[in-house]
C-alpha cells in the first residue's frame, strides 16, 4: 500500500514512521510511505506557504500555490485527504476502507488553516481525528496512518493475527470494548489478579471476560451498545456482579 503525506514538517514524522510497526513494514515493502515537503514547492526567496486572510483576521491561512504544484507534481494515490477538525471523523471503519484500497494521500494544514480552494478542487475530502484543536495536521496524519496500516495485511507480523486482529479490532470498537487483561506477577502491591483468571477453567474465564466486556461498555461508552442486551448477555452479568 502507498500512502503519500503532505507537510511543511516531513522532520515531525520521520521519527513515528521508521519506528516499531510502521518501520518495520516499510522495510519489508509492505508499506510505501512518502512524505513530501510543500516548501520543495515554493518559488520565492523565503520559501513561503502562508499568507494574510482576506476579509482580516488573526494568523496566517496555507496558500494554494505551493500545495497545488506539490500534488500535481507527485500525483500521490487517490484519496488525497486534507486532515482537518471539520471533517469527516476517522474511526475504524473508515480505517477499514482506507485499508482495502491500493492507497491514500494525506495533507496537512498548518497556521490558521487551510486556503478553501485546496479543499474544494485538490483534495477529495476531509478528515478529522476528534474534537480538539491541533496545531497542524501531522499529528492527525500519524493516527491515520498506524490505523490504517495495521490493517493491511502482513504489516502485524503474521496472517493469523491480522485476522484475529478484523475480529478483536470490531470487539473494541465496533461492538463492545475490551476486557481487562493481565499478567504476571499474580500479586503486586498487594493487588491480586481475579481468581477466576488462574482457575483453568477456560469456560468460566470466557464468560467472566464477555461480562467485564459487557459492564465497561455499558459503563464508560453505552454509546457503542445501542441495542438491548441478549438473554445470554444478563446471564453473564448476573454470574459476575462486579
Ligand atoms: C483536528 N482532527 C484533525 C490545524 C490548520 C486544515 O488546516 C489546519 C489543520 C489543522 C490540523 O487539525 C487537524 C485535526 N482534529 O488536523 C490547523
Amino acid at each position: 500500500m502507498r500512502v503519500d503525506v503532505f507537510t511543511i514538517f516531513p522532520e515531525y514524522l520521520a521519527g513515528p514512521l521508521g519506528t516499531s510497526l510502521l518501520g518495520r513494514a516499510r522495510e519489508r515493502g509492505l508499506l510505501d510511505l512518502r512524505v513530501h515537503d510543500i516548501r520543495d514547492w515554493t518559488d520565492d526567496r523565503h520559501r513561503s506557504v502562508d499568507d494574510t486572510p482576506f476579509g482580516g483576521g488573526a494568523g496566517m491561512v496555507m496558500t494554494p500555490g505551493p500545495l497545488f504544484a506539490a500534488v500535481e507534481a507527485v500525483e500521490p494515490p487517490r484519496p488525497l485527504l486534507l486532515c482537518a477538525a471539520a471533517g469527516r471523523r476517522f474511526a475504524q471503519p473508515m480505517a477499514q476502507e482506507l485499508a482495502a484500497g491500493q492507497g491514500f494521500s494525506l495533507l496537512c494544514g498548518r497556521y490558521e488553516g487551510v486556503d478553501q480552494r485546496v479543499a474544494d478542487h485538490l483534495c477529495d475530502g476531509e478528515i478529522s481525528v476528534g474534537d480538539y484543536v491541533l496545531a497542524g495536521g501531522e499529528a492527525a496524519a500519524l493516527v491515520v496512518i498506524e490505523a490504517v496500516a495495521r490493517l493491511v495485511t502482513g504489516v502485524m507480523g503474521n496472517e493469523e493475527s491480522a485476522d484475529q486482529e478484523s475480529f478483536a479490532g470490531a470487539a473494541e470498537v465496533g461492538a463492545l470494548l475490551e476486557y481487562p487483561q493481565y499478567t504476571r506477577p499474580a500479586e503486586f502491591r498487594g493487588w491480586s489478579v481475579p481468581e477466576v483468571l488462574r482457575s483453568g477453567d477456560h469456560g468460566r474465564v470466557d464468560r467472566w471476560r464477555r461480562a467485564q466486556a459487557l459492564r465497561r461498555t455499558l459503563e464508560r461508552r453505552p454509546d457503542l451498545l445501542d441495542r438491548p442486551l441478549t438473554p445470554d448477555e444478563e446471564c453473564f452479568l448476573a454470574d459476575f456482579p462486579d
